[in-house]
């Protein structure tokens, strides 16, 4: 895995990354004093960068799983997010995520694991080979996008900290830190985000840890430095910027399903004959098309996925 430092990309290598520009002009204007200042603060880790320079990594796998649909645009991907802890539009996340700062950035392994310790960032992910991962992410608002991720299968981290017989679940918390998340100072949720998963769900090949997408690091509205994707759930449950995972013994509680239980689940399956119940789940909008597609039950991963739920009545595990 090799990462290029953001200064080393060539503009042309870039899309439209306002923030990454700015920096840029900034730079230039600011002469070579300011710059050689603001090279100090330059992170020595290539996966997480001064806010909005996202850095190229190199030296990915192609992942199983992918889908060959088109992909979404990078600004698609990048100026239409769910990320309420920057405020609820879609175009917030993009507008204010750059106040975060992801160096240094922890991440807290608790509970009955083996191995509980506090990783830097660089520790957790430097071990894991990178794969990229052609997703379908599906949103419980009824639009979806395909997302060329990289990441690497959360059961590889997993197996390194060595559940106990006792963890059945995982829990999932994103960063609080109202001063750079100004969504986070309005009780829209219950902050920290939470999350879920059954240990089996979180063992599925097709879970990851990302850390990038399109070719590079994560953009912080896209969940920097580290977020989880699970594409066969409604978006939520894709938790971003995470900074626990913890292993506990019953179903932990989870932001959406506290805030809503009748509409949020801890299951969250995309199913298309479980309507959300203000609107249908039938169909979805995919970002930049005109047509709406079908629903996949499973999101159209139910080959890798349904045998985890058999037995089970997905209607009433919602
Ligand atoms: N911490 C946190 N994670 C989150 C959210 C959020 O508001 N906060 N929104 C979720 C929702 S509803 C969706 S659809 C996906 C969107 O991911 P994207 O913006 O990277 O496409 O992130 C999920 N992860
Ligand atoms: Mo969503």
């Amino acid at each position: 895995m090799l990462i290029k430092h953001a200064d080393d990309i060539r503009s042309s290598e870039i899309t439209p990354e306002r923030a990454y520009v700015n920096r840029r002009q900034f730079m230039q204007a600011a002469g070579a004093a300011l710059a050689a200042a603001a090279g100090a603060l330059a992170p020595e880790s290539p996966l997480v960068t001064v806010a909005g320079a996202q850095a190229a990594i190199s030296g990915v796998r192609k992942g199983p799983f992918g889908t060959t649909e088109k992909w979404n645009s990078f600004d698609d991907i990048t100026h239409y997010n769910n990320f309420y802890e920057f405020g609820v539009d879609k175009t917030d996340p993009s507008r204010y995520g750059g106040s975060l700062k992801t160096k240094p950035w922890t991440v807290a392994v608790e509970g009955h694991v083996n191995r509980p310790a506090t990783y830097h960032l660089e520790d957790l992910v430097k071990p894991h080979a990178l794969e990229e991962r052609v997703y379908r992410l599906r949103c419980v608002e009824a639009w979806s996008m395909v997302i060329p991720w990289i990441g690497f299968p959360l059961a590889d981290f997993v197996k390194r900290v060595e559940p106990t017989s006792k963890a059945k679940y995982i829990e999932f918390t994103t960063l609080l830190r109202p001063s750079e998340m100004p969504g986070q100072r309005r009780s829209v949720l219950d902050w920290p985000y939470t999350e879920g998963l059954r240990l089996d769900e979180a063992m599925s090949p097709l879970t990851i840890l990302a850390v990038g997408l399109y070719g590079k690091t994560l953009m912080n509205q896209n969940g920097a430095p580290i977020r989880l994707v699970v594409p066969w759930k409604y978006g939520f449950k894709s938790i971003k910027s995470i900074v626990r995972i913890r292993f506990v013994e019953k179903q932990p509680a989870t932001a959406w399903n506290n805030a809503t239980p009748g509409e949020y689940g801890f299951y969250s399956n995309v199913n298309p004959d479980v309507d959300h119940p203000r609107w249908s789940q039938q169909t979805e909008r995919r970002i930049g098309e005109f047509f709406r597609r079908k629903t996949l039950m499973f999101n159209g991963y139910g080959d890798q996925v349904a045998s985890l739920y058999a037995g089970m009545d997905l209607k009433k595990s919602y």
